[in-house]
């Protein structure tokens, strides 16, 4: 439709006329999305029209949450029409910064594995890969939030608006999805419930390849209802379904509607992918994979099996090799109260044939077990049902043929401890696949200036090829580069200001060193020791006359699971804290505290470019991978954190030296637990510092107005401090004063932050997804346009 500036324009400006208005941002915001709209349909249809005719392997990809974060400036960037797309738009004055900032953010996932889900089917198009995703087209998506007098409170969000310009509705591809009844064959007494699909593209980075993320409303269905269903009832628990997102990371709650969702999910999907086979149902693995981002899809299992057997009409043996050629499972988390358990009453009351087909897998599983004199330990271990209860972690390594970790530690932690049973009876299933990201957004959109300093000193290679930012490495004794990453980086943090300032009363130092700790907040992530490190430096400042350290700015962003009452409270402390810090005249001038309200995609893509610090100080073995490290790391920041998930890999690369590095390992970490060893109480005896500060943390000295924190006291003290807060204290205040010392040596640092940079190629998702795809799906490049 337009391949320079001058066209864009041209058909820009007729268009906006045509709606009577030429100068209202609002207006040019929708005339912009549906010309990209219209750029990409061709492409679309190319694209699926491409898939059918080659009949190749589709890669699907399950996911409860889709975490896409805006979708325009990304688009137009894929396309290839950024830059005359905003220059275009300057021409005629308007800005594409304005109006990429209209689009309300869908805010489809929580954290970290929505998030890589999203990463990953940006990878995959960009590769030019069949793979697509699979989700809920949740009406509103992540809570909003707002600090209100230092506390979180949460609003809800709607991110569907009326332009629509960035999905389909697909009527004609719904599907019908039983809940509840009478079992097989007869299905009687069943609620069903209409699931249609709203198709989003997704545009691939190099051209031609349009994939689709296909995201699933429940609506009612035309049919029958059971007599004894009320209407209204019916109507509300269906439309309750994909009305929002649960706001929990990490703690299952069994919730009866929590497991609607993920058989509504898993059942539509697979309804469709076998409507839409195109060969005999028993090639299915050579036309189809499945994979299952965590637990969440895990009842795809049972569900693909029950289409298998009562629909297709295979036998059991049948029905379960393809089942088990399918599937494979990701594991996420190996946090106690995250592994998704269900009870078997529920199971059998919703899905009563789906409990039918668990309850067949489990009895011959276990006959295999006991037929190998399996040890009962080992065999408690592995039960998919246990006492009432059905282990879902279980049920997706047993039914599928791979089962990944997301970083090497973590991988290893699920073979020799979570899963070790499993592994001992799998072992050709397991395996790692370290995550990734998507440097073209979090390199090349957050960050232009940046990527430009990148392509002006090793080419552009890197963008298709970003291993090849390895050849920055020379950079790092280059003066002259040094000035301008420093620079560069400069113009990030004075962004950055421009972004939070707005609302602030204080001012941000801009040559401070920015420190940012900016993920869900959780117990294990520890922003506690972080807020009470800076507490610590608040009270040296104040009684040390000789301490006058190098101002530093400490950022935080992050939401609490509404419920999860800790982590509530550590919001409440950092702003507690942040506010005395900061208005201390004094202290001031040496450090200050930010907390970013409502930390989501688009924050994060301004606050990544601007850390010089980024703290990824989980309690070692918890943090399953992390990939916000990931992204600070590609933008030059540098690593302040544990030995735990991917750290451990971003430090394998660039060096011991290139990152700051505390606290106890995982091995340590674990033996303490099992051993239960660990006294919180007498590391708070020995350490006069840690002493007074507890003390004063307990006794609401520190948090005036605060009014309850009886969870932080109950943790750190009758809980004896679970995620080692106290244990790791002095080793992360020793290193946070490395960190210092290394700052003040700025042609170290900026050799460091290139080092960075340098290493953090493999941490594209592009990397990840070409290893799950070679190893795991064996998907075929097809290419949609022949490249000239
Ligand atoms: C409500 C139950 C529940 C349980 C676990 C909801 C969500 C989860 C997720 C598994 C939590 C999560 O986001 N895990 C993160 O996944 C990232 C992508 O692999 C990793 O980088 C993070 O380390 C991991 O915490």
């Amino acid at each position: 439709m337009f391949d320079s500036k001058e066209e864009f324009k041209k058909e820009f400006t007729k268009r906006l006329k045509q709606t009577g208005e030429d100068k209202d941002p609002g207006l040019a915001y929708a005339v912009l999305g549906a010309m990209v709209r219209e750029v990409v349909e061709k492409d679309w249809v190319r694209t699926n029209k491409r898939y059918e005719e080659a009949g190749t392997k589709q890669l699907y990809y399950f996911s409860i949450e889709f975490l896409i974060g805006r979708m325009l400036g990304q688009n137009l960037h894929n396309l290839g029409i950024f830059p005359i797309v905003q220059k275009g738009l300057q021409e005629l004055g308007f800005s594409l910064d304005e109006l990429e900032e209209m689009e309300p953010e869908p805010g489809l996932g929580n954290g970290g594995l929505g998030r890589l889900a999203a990463c990953f089917l940006d990878s995959l198009a960009a590769l030019q890969l069949p793979g697509h995703g699979y989700g809920i087209r949740y009406k509103g998506g992540l809570f909003t939030q707002r600090i209100e007098n230092g506390f979180q409170s949460e609003y809800p969000t709607n991110w569907i608006t009326e332009t629509g310009n960035r999905e389909i509705r697909r009527d004609d591809l719904s599907v019908e999805i039983p809940f509840y009844g009478r079992l097989h064959p007869n299905l009687k007494d069943v609620e069903w419930v209409k699931a249609v699909p709203y198709d989003m593209p997704i545009i691939g980075a190099s051209g031609g390849t349009v994939n689709t993320l296909r995201l699933w409303q429940a609506e009612i269905s035309g049919r029958p209802l059971p007599e004894t269903k009320d209407f209204e009832e019916y109507e509300a628990e269906t439309a309750a379904i994909s009305d929002r997102l649960y706001p929990n990371d990490s703690l299952v709650t069994g919730k009866i509607l929590r497991l609607k969702q993920q058989y509504f999910m898993c059942s539509a999907s697979l309804q469709t992918i076998l409507r839409t086979l195109p060969c005999p149902i028993r090639q299915l693995p050579d036309h189809v994979a499945i994979q299952i981002n965590d637990t969440h899809p895990a009842i795809a299992i049972p569900e693909l099996m029950r289409l298998l057997l009562d629909v297709e009409g295979l036998e059991w043996e049948e029905a379960w090799n393809l089942t088990t050629r399918t599937i494979s499972y990701t594991n996420h988390t190996i946090l106690g109260e995250a592994m998704e358990k269900w009870d078997s009453s529920l199971l059998a009351s919703l899905v009563p044939r789906v409990y039918e087909i668990i309850q067949e897998i489990d009895r011959r599983f276990k006959a295999q077990l006991q037929e190998q004199q399996c040890k009962e330990e080992a065999f408690k271990k592995m039960s998919i049902i246990d006492g009432g209860i059905v282990k879902m972690a279980v049920l997706a390594v047993v039914g599928s043929y791979k089962v990944n970790g997301v970083a090497q530690l973590h991988t290893d932690i699920l073979k020799n401890r979570e899963l070790k049973e499993l592994h001992r009876q799998f072992p050709e299933k397991f395996h790692n696949k370290t995550n990734g990201i998507t440097h073209r957004r979090w390199l090349i959109k957050a960050n232009p200036e940046l990527t430009k300093l990148i392509t002006d000193s090793i080419g552009e290679e890197w963008i298709k090829k970003p291993i090849l930012l390895n050849n920055l490495e020379k950079f790092a004794i280059d003066s002259s580069f040094l000035e301008a990453l420093k620079a560069v980086k400069q113009t990030k943090k004075n962004q950055l200001i421009d972004h939070v300032g707005k609302s602030r009363d204080s001012l941000i130092d801009p040559l401070s060193i920015f420190d940012i700790h900016i993920k869900r907040f959780h117990g294990y992530k520890r922003q506690l020791m972080n807020i009470l490190h800076i507490q610590s430096l608040y009270d040296r400042i104040k009684e040390d006359s000789t301490f006058r350290p190098y101002p530093r700015t400490f950022f935080f962003g992050g939401k609490a699971a509404p419920g999860y009452e800790f982590a509530k409270q550590v919001i409440k402390l950092i702003n507690v804290v942040a506010d005395k810090v900061n208005k201390d005249p004094l202290v001031r001038k040496h450090i200050h505290v930010v907390f970013v309200e409502d930390y989501n995609v688009s924050h994060g893509e301004k606050m990544f470019p601007a850390a010089d610090v980024s703290e990824q100080i989980s309690t070692a073995s918890k943090e399953a991978s992390g990939t916000g490290n990931m992204k600070f790391m590609m933008n030059g920041g540098i690593t302040l954190g544990t030995l735990d998930g991917a750290n451990v890999e971003i430090v394998d690369h660039v060096g011991k030296e290139n990152a700051f590095i505390f606290g106890l390992h995982s091995q340590q970490i674990m033996m303490l637990e099992k051993h239960k060893t660990y006294r919180a109480q007498e590391v708070i005896e020995e350490s006069p510092e840690l002493k007074r500060l507890i003390a004063r943390l307990l006794q609401g000295e520190l948090s005036d107005g605060i009014g309850n924190i009886s969870f932080i006291r109950k943790q750190l003290v009758d809980l004896n401090d679970p995620y080692f807060v106290l244990k790791d204290f002095h080793s992360y205040a020793g290193v946070h004063e490395k960190m210092v010392e290394a700052y003040a040596d700025q042609k170290e640092w900026w050799g460091m932050s290139v080092k960075n940079i340098a290493e953090s190629g493999i941490f594209s998702s592009d990397r990840t997804i070409q290893q799950y795809s070679d190893e795991v799906w064996r998907l075929e490049k097809i290419l949609v346009r022949i490249e000239s």
